[in-house]
Parts: C-alpha cells; sequence; structure tokens
C-alpha cells in the first residue's frame, strides 16, 4: 500500500493514483500531431499532452511533442511510445488502433478523443503496453454515447437532499445553494470518468426543482463553467430540464408542445445555451412521471412533447433523452388490474417511429426500478423505428446504499448481453446509448464504499465494451487502484467483490419480488410498499406469494415480450427460477426447477446469504496493512453494517414466510 492513494487533494486517487501511470511515466513518450498542429489541437489533446508531461515529469522519462516524423525529430532519442493524432488514419470516432512495431508501441487515432482512449488505454495496459508480444488491434466503442446522469440538486431538497438518491456526501458540483467556486475536483472527476469511457454527464437532477430549473437560463453560467471542467476530458455536459420550462421560466400560460409560442421558447432558449456552450449535448427529461410536469396535461404524447425539445436542438446537433420511466403512482392495492409493470410498454411503443431522430428514448433496465431481480425491459425490444438508450444505476439506491458490496457489473453484463429473441441480438445491439445515474458525491472516496468505485469504473468500461467480463474488469480496477500492492490484496477484493450481486440477492428480495424495502429503499420492509400508492409486489398470502403477469389468468405483462420469453415467462414449466415470482403466484410448496420448494428455498438462500456476509467481513481482515489505512477502516466500518443488515434482512424474509406458510426450515434455522 502506498500513501499516493491519497493523492495531496484530500480526495481518493481511485484508479488513477500516479503509479498507475508510471509504467508510462518512466519511458519516452512521443506525442505525434503532424496532421494537426499542437496549437490547433483543442482541449482534450492538450490535456494528453498535459498527462504524458506530468507522468514523465514524475517517473523520469520524457515527452518529445512532434510536429514530424518522432523519431527523427529528437535527435538519438527513440520513443517507447508514439501517440499519433490523423485525422485521415480512418479510424472510428473515438476509436485508437494499437501496435508494437520496432520496440515502440504505436497508438494512433483519427480524433482527439481517440488519442484520450488510446493514451488510457496505455494507462491501463500497464508495463503490458511496451511488451514486445502486445496484440496489435483496432479499438473503438460499442456506443457512441456513455452518459452518467447525476442527480443533483443545487437547493438541498427537504426529503431527498442535495443528491436524490445519493450515498456519497453532497454534490460534487453544488453547495449552499450554488455552484462551487473552487471546480478543481469536478475536473478530476473528469479525468477519472474519460479513463473509464464515460463521455456525455448531465449534471442536475431529472426531478427538475425551482432553481434547478434556472440551470437553462439565468444559472446558464454554472453549466458554462461545468463544461469547461468536462471539455479537456472529452465529455459534453446535459442538463435535466422541466417540461413546463416555457411556464415557470418563460412566463407564457402553457407548455402545449403544439402552441408554436412554447416551440419558439425552447428554440430561443436552445440557441442561447449553445451560443454559451457550443458542444451542449442536449436536454434530459422525466416528464409525467412522479409529479413532473409533461404532454399529457395538454392531451398530447410524448412523442410530441420530445418533438418539440428536439426540433429546439436538431440545428445544434444536441439530442433529447426522453425518460420512459411514466406510470402511474397513485394506483390503489385493492385495484388488482393494474401493473405498474406494463407502464412503460403501454405508453412507448404505440409511439415507435413518431419520434424525431434527435430523441432518445431512454429506458430503465427493468420494467419497475432497478430492482436487484427484474426481468429486462420489453420495451427495448420493441421499438425498433425509435433510437433507444438503456438507463442503469451505479448509485445503489435498492442494492445497499453502498453500505453493501454489491458488484453492479455483474447484473449489467447479465441485461447488455440478453437476447430478446434468442436469436444472437443483444440489449447492447438495440440500445444505441448506455446511461446511469452516477454514485458519486463529495465523499473523501467519491462513492461512500471505496468498493463501489470499481462500479463506477466498470460502468463506464462496460458501456465501452459490453463484452468484457465483470472479473477482468474487476482485476483491471484493482490493478490500477492498488498497483504494485501485495497479491493478497487482488485475491482478497476478489473473494469479497465478485459474487456480490448473488449475496445481496440471496439475502433480500427473494425470486424476482420487488420493493421488499423499508423506508428511503434500504433494510427489509416486506410489506413496506405492499398496500402503497406506488404498486404492489407480492400478494403474499397464506397459501402463496408472487404476482401473476401472465396473459391466462394475471396482467397480461408476459405478452409483452416476444418469442420465446413471451412463453417462457407465462408457462410455470419454463419460467426462470429467479423471475418466478415476478410472473407466477404460487404456493409456497410449489418446486422449483432446483429441486427446492419456493420455502425452503427462502429459508436457505436467506441463511446462506446472510453467513456469506460475514465471511466477506472476515476476508477483508486479511488485507489490514496493505492498503491504506483509511480504506481499510472504511471498508470495514461498511462491512459490519453489511453483515447487521444481512442479518435483518435474513431474519425478517424467513420469519415472514414461517408465519405465512406455517412450513418449517428443514435445516431447522431460527424463526421468530
Ligand atoms: C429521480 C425512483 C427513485 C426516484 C427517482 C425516480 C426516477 O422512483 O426512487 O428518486 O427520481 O426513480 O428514476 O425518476
Amino acid at each position: 500500500m502506498s500513501a499516493d492513494l491519497m493523492s495531496t487533494s484530500g480526495w481518493h486517487a481511485a484508479w488513477l493514483p500516479d503509479e498507475a501511470l508510471a509504467p508510462l511515466g518512466r519511458r519516452v513518450t512521443a506525442v505525434d500531431l503532424t496532421v494537426v498542429s499542437a496549437s490547433g489541437a483543442g482541449p482534450v489533446v492538450a490535456a494528453v499532452v498535459a498527462e504524458v508531461r506530468a507522468a514523465t515529469e514524475r517517473s523520469g522519462g520524457r515527452l518529445v511533442l512532434a510536429d514530424d516524423d518522432v523519431t527523427a525529430a529528437d535527435g538519438d532519442v527513440r520513443p517507447d511510445l508514439v501517440l499519433v493524432l490523423d485525422p485521415d488514419a480512418g479510424l472510428p470516432a473515438e476509436g485508437y488502433a494499437v501496435e508494437r512495431a520496432d520496440g515502440a508501441t504505436r497508438v494512433t487515432a483519427s480524433d482527439d478523443r481517440g488519442l484520450l482512449y488510446g493514451f488510457f488505454h496505455v494507462v491501463r495496459l500497464g508495463e503490458g503496453a511496451f511488451d514486445d508480444a502486445l496484440a496489435a488491434g483496432t479499438h473503438a466503442p460499442a456506443h457512441a454515447v456513455r452518459m452518467l446522469d447525476h442527480w443533483d440538486n443545487v437547493d438541498v431538497h427537504d426529503v431527498m437532499g442535495q443528491v436524490e438518491r445519493g450515498y456519497a456526501g453532497g454534490s460534487l458540483f453544488y453547495a449552499d445553494g450554488r455552484l462551487r467556486p473552487d471546480l478543481r475536483r469536478v475536473g478530476a472527476y473528469a479525468r477519472l470518468l474519460a479513463a473509464s469511457g464515460v463521455n456525455r454527464v448531465a449534471v442536475n437532477n431529472v426531478n427538475v426543482h425551482r432553481t434547478e430549473a434556472h440551470l437553462l437560463t439565468d444559472r446558464l453560467g454554472d453549466v458554462v463553467r461545468l463544461a469547461e471542467q468536462f471539455r479537456p476530458w472529452g465529455i459534453r455536459v446535459h442538463l435535466a430540464v422541466s417540461f413546463a420550462a416555457p411556464m415557470t421560466l418563460g412566463g407564457l400560460d402553457t407548455c402545449d408542445p403544439f402552441d408554436p409560442a412554447v416551440a419558439d421558447w425552447w428554440a430561443d432558449t436552445a440557441r442561447r445555451v449553445y451560443a454559451a456552450i457550443p458542444d451542449f449535448g442536449g436536454f434530459v427529461v422525466k416528464a409525467d412521471s412522479e409529479g413532473q410536469p409533461g404532454p399529457f396535461a395538454y392531451g398530447r404524447t410524448h412523442a410530441d412533447g420530445a418533438n418539440v425539445l428536439a426540433r429546439a436542438l436538431a440545428p445544434f446537433g444536441g439530442t433529447v433523452h426522453w425518460r420512459a420511466f411514466v406510470y402511474d403512482h397513485h394506483q390503489d392495492w385493492r385495484d388488482r388490474k393494474t401493473d405498474r409493470a406494463r407502464a412503460a410498454y403501454d405508453h412507448f411503443t404505440p409511439l415507435d417511429g413518431k419520434f424525431d431522430e434527435n430523441v432518445v428514448v431512454q429506458v430503465k433496465f427493468g420494467p419497475l426500478d432497478f430492482q436487484v431481480r427484474e426481468p429486462v425491459s420489453p420495451v427495448l425490444a420493441a421499438m425498433p423505428r425509435t433510437h433507444l438508450a438503456l438507463e442503469l444505476q451505479v448509485t445503489q439506491e435498492y442494492t445497499g446504499h453502498q453500505k453493501h458490496v454489491y458488484y453492479l457489473p455483474e447484473q449489467w453484463s447479465e441485461i447488455l448481453g440478453w437476447e430478446p429473441w434468442a436469436d444472437g441480438r443483444t440489449v447492447s445491439d438495440v440500445a444505441r446509448d448506455v446511461v446511469a445515474v452516477s454514485n458519486v458525491g463529495d465523499d473523501r472516496f467519491w462513492t461512500g464504499h471505496p468498493l463501489a468505485q470499481a462500479n463506477l469504473y466498470g460502468f463506464g468500461r462496460l458501456a465501452w465494451d459490453p463484452a468484457l467480463s465483470p472479473s477482468d474488469l474487476l482485476d483491471e480496477w484493482v490493478g490500477l487502484t492498488f498497483p504494485g500492492a501485495d497479491a493478497r490484496v487482488r485475491d482478497v477484493l476478489r473473494d469479497v467483490v465478485l459474487g456480490s450481486r448473488a449475496t445481496y440477492e440471496q439475502y433480500t428480495a427473494p425470486l424476482g419480488v420487488c420493493f421488499m424495502v423499508g423506508p428511503g429503499h434500504y433494510g427489509p420492509g416486506v410489506d413496506f410498499y405492499e398496500y402503497s400508492p406506488w404498486g404492489t409486489y407480492h400478494f403474499a398470502d397464506r397459501d402463496g406469494i408472487g404476482v401473476d403477469r401472465t396473459r391466462a389468468s394475471g396482467t397480461g405483462y408476459s405478452g409483452q415480450y416476444p418469442e420465446p420469453w413471451a412463453s417462457t415467462y407465462e408457462s410455470l414449466e419454463t419460467c426462470p427460477d429467479e423471475l418466478l415470482l415476478f410472473f407466477h403466484h404460487v404456493p409456497y410448496t410449489h418446486v422449483l426447477h432446483s429441486g427446492k420448494t419456493v420455502v425452503q428455498h427462502v429459508y436457505d438462500t436467506h441463511t446462506d446469504g446472510a453467513a456469506r456476509t460475514v465471511e466477506m467481513a472476515r476476508r477483508w481482515e486479511d488485507v489490514d496493512g496493505l492498503v491504506e489505512p483509511a480504506l481499510y477502516e472504511r471498508v470495514g466500518e461498511l462491512l459490519a453494517e453489511q453483515v447487521r443488515s444481512a442479518g435483518e434482512w435474513r431474519d425478517q424474509v424467513r420469519t415472514y414466510f414461517w408465519r405465512h406458510s406455517g412450513v418449517p426450515d428443514a435445516r431447522g434455522g431460527p424463526l421468530y
């Protein structure tokens, strides 16, 4: 462990400690801007050059800036690494080619961001980047838009705080009701994101409150300043806007998308935004959802609503990310017909083909809300004539509030690789963009739980290459974050982190039951949502449990899937165990494919999952003295909380099933 894991700035260096750049920094790197002169190359190239300069100054290597043939540029100095920006190289946007020849590694890109990502590719490889066995290849992102949405408020919200669903302290951007005067940490954040592959950031909460609405107009200067921090790292900023802005900010008496004055207001506003931020990314909109205004008030569709904003942005190349998270949050638990899971599909699929080219419909990965286990949203398979974004959550709203170790790439790679038609086409193939809600705050470790950094890093990397395995990704993150650490650190981290998604699922809501969470979405609350207006999730009675979402006898939700999934989910015979209670209401004694009854499965998984957290906490003690003390202590404290909380989950869920079913635990564990 080294003290430099904590940078002198006071925040943790995450996956870019100086040591991680040392293999490059010890060598001679030539940056070849033959075609694009260094002065005309722009801020991204300048950032790459500054990175190389800083790394070589720290570690004793050398930077050679060449504007012609670099091998001859500096007498007899032969570069170990040549970074080439050549717009005529014919490489894909943001992509780069890597090759090793004559004792030098050469990275070529056709655009500045390609150069940036090529540079970080070299950093990731460490010493391996200078190995003559280095494989040649071209790398390019699978998704052109890899975006983090911040649910940050400027003003502290009375219920949701500074960052809605944030578990890592305050906002990096805002404090005391305004933009932070010192934005150096935002620049450091942007650099970390660039190294992971993220290229877009939305800088405010999709629930746009009064103060935040003004970021679009008279507080636009704040967005300008944020964009300045992100720009050198190839990241464009987006803004969440309120559909009612023409009224609340513009003084109009309507926000009807068919009213010409409304369209003019949006067009004029977009013009002003682009005058101030020429590379502005666009708007993110939550409309007709959980109290946010939207086009329904005027009898218009979501396509009508999205398109009026899209037309304002189109002349400048901007995009509207329009969220499909539209459902009735004033349900009556007595009404057994309404099924929240159906809502996004019912609202949006009839509009397929009606959205403008620069609208992206942003779809949560599941039909409900970022649960531990949901089927993948059928909307993703049902809008072939619409650009779609897959929305994930890095912030651990339902997955342990960054107090529990929950390695999200294990869930995301399952989702990205899911085949809606079981024919080789994946979710990653149908979703043009990949978006996730950020898990970052002003916490010293950025993410509250230091190990949750692996989720943030993993998001960018998977959005770039969905085929990366979560296990390889973890090794990559460990290699960068703990460079030169004792081999035991890697082994312990693998033991603690890999499989943590399955462990969390074991001790929380079983078999695809959702929302068994308590207030704030933390800890067990088996019936907390059951009689609430937000939807009903398990229908447990003395005979059985689960939501009947079949076409035959239930809400018909299974019919929203294409084949073979519509039939697979419909039938008790073929429905996968882990989703059984999402699709079916069954007796407690129903026998799973695993051979266990539902109730015994619940008893066993909860006992085993909670026991596993004890092992995780024990295993962490093996790195005492091998990692920075502050990080060791933080993880240790949080693991203790995870053990406590998992025990609470275990006892409440097991006891609930015992009291409802009357079936004893065959393994004889305690029931209360
Ligand atoms: C930003 C869930 C969360 C809300 C969030 C909403 C959304 O309902 O609990 O805090 O609001 O999702 O995605 O818009």
